[in-house]
């Protein structure tokens, strides 16, 4: 590497790793018991997700980003299927996915918590239909059960436990 790429490189990474997140969503459970957040900030090619939880069930969830920005418990039904802008199929395994809201399973550990980062891929958090601030907004989601990564239109993952409406700035 040479000198000046070594300086752009280190001009770089604190501009990155220092960034505010552009969005943030605070999850709550069907009782309005807050159980975790979620931060987002813009990523090549998408969107990257942050999310950080307590007082779950221990073992997979599903976890996927809603179409609609209403979180009315306990059901949560309000915040609609998945977020599915490009009309895909559900499941990260899916040959014929997948929903632009879909994540890999959040694993919650035996205390209950649980830690992770992904991309939400072919999203974005500026303007137009494929924005998670398209007209009624978008919701995070936690389901009950794992998603298996292929069944239409959840993967199988049960009812909805947590959800919070995606929201900008931190
Ligand atoms: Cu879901």
């Amino acid at each position: 590497m040479s000198r000046s790429t070594l300086l752009a490189v280190a001009l770089l990474l604190p501009t990155i790793s220092l960034a505010a997140p552009a969005a943030t969503a605070e999850l709550k459970d069907a009782a309005g018991k807050p159980v975790g957040t979620v931060a987002f900030s813009a990523a090549p090619g998408g969107v990257q997700v942050k999310v950080k939880v307590a007082g779950l069930k221990p073992g997979p969830h599903g976890f996927h980003v809603h179409a609609a920005g209403l979180c009315e418990g306990p059901d949560f039904k309000t915040a609609a299927g998945h977020f599915n802008p490009a009309g895909k199929k559900h499941g990260l395994d899916s040959p014929a996915g997948h929903h632009g809201g879909d994540l890999p399973n959040l694993m919650v550990g035996a205390d209950g918590s649980g830690e992770a980062t992904a991309t939400l891929e072919g999203v974005t958090l500026d303007e137009g239909a494929a924005s998670l601030f398209h007209a009624g907004g978008t919701a995070v989601v936690i389901h009950a059960d794992a998603d298996d990564g292929k069944t239409d239109p959840a993967g199988n993952s049960g009812a909805r436990i947590a959800c919070g409406v995606v929201q900008r700035g931190t």
